[in-house]
């Protein structure tokens, strides 16, 4: 029985204690940079960081002001690889069929495949390909929309390459970042991978059909996230059964809403 959260599970929540580090841990990450490169300094890395975060935010106030003209709400879909992103992609423009429209932008290292897919259900839908790069950015963003057809008043949705640490640092010019987390993956990422989920406004906790067959703690795993970051939004989903489907499709009109109410706010004023 899990003690933190009372679910079946057998997990014993070892992290809630386990923050003492003997001998037996190196730990990379405790400079002012939070990171390490051989023969470089904290400061350069710092530098080099800021010169090209700073770079990324200008394009990305570009594309959110574009968005943003044309009434478009733009989700960044980020995860682990197989968490579900483009299956929920394409449950969900089969859903939002003749309700809101959408288009896609995927970014993966190499091929086409998940854009095809997102093709399949009629959407339109521009694939980037990142190369040996772990993330998308803001400029990659910017040439995506320039092909891209966009309708005002519609949901652009963008899935971010898949793992839990690169997209963290890269602000595409969304409105909303959803972190998706399926339940084969175990409850503890939020802990091993804080920065992505302290970045998040909503964690989508997907493949909830497969939770009678795996041992994981839905409340454990909500508690790690609020503790990274206590503001995130949880929805749970399965895009193979539909289940929690339709609360995720209300979640993404009461964005739309919210951000055009937001918009004729700033216009009146
Ligand atoms: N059981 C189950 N499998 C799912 C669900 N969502 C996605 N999958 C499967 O997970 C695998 C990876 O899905 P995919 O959408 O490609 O993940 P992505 O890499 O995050 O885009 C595929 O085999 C999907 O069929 C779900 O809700 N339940
Ligand atoms: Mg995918």
């Amino acid at each position: 029985m899990c003690t933190v959260c009372g679910c079946g599970g057998s997990h014993d929540h070892k992290h809630e204690q386990d923050h003492e580090h003997g001998e037996s841990h190196v730990h990379f990450g405790k400079g002012e940079a939070g990171t390490s490169v051989p023969g470089m300094s904290q400061t350069r890395l710092i530098q080099i960081e800021a010169d090209i975060l700073g770079k990324n935010r200008s394009y990305a106030e570009r594309n959110r002001s574009l968005l943003a003209d044309k009434g478009v709400l733009a989700l960044n879909l980020v995860s682990s690889p197989g968490s579900g992103k483009t299956t929920l992609l394409v449950e969900t423009l089969k859903r939002l069929a003749g309700r809101l429209p959408a288009a896609v932008i995927e970014g993966d290292q190499q091929t086409s495949n998940d854009a095809d897919r997102i093709r399949e259900t009629g959407a339109p839908a521009i694939q980037i390909n990142t190369g040996k790069g772990c993330h998308l950015d803001a400029h990659m963003v910017g040439h995506a929309l320039e092909k891209l057809p966009l309708e005002e008043n519609s949901v652009l949705f963008i899935e971010n390459v898949g793992n839990l640490v690169c997209p963290a640092g890269f602000d595409l010019g969304e409105a909303v970042r959803a972190v998706i987390l399926s339940v084969t993956e175990g409850e503890d990422k939020p802990l091993k991978y804080p920065d992505i989920f302290a970045g998040a406004d909503l964690m989508i906790l997907n493949k909830t059909d497969l939770l009678p067959h795996v041992d994981f703690c839905v409340g454990a795993a909500v508690a790690n996230a609020r503790r990274v970051n206590p503001r995130i939004q949880v929805l749970q989903v399965s895009a193979r059964s539909g289940e929690g489907l339709d609360s995720w499709l209300s979640w993404l009109e009461g964005a739309m809403k919210m951000q055009a109410a937001a918009a004729t706010g700033l216009a009146a004023e």
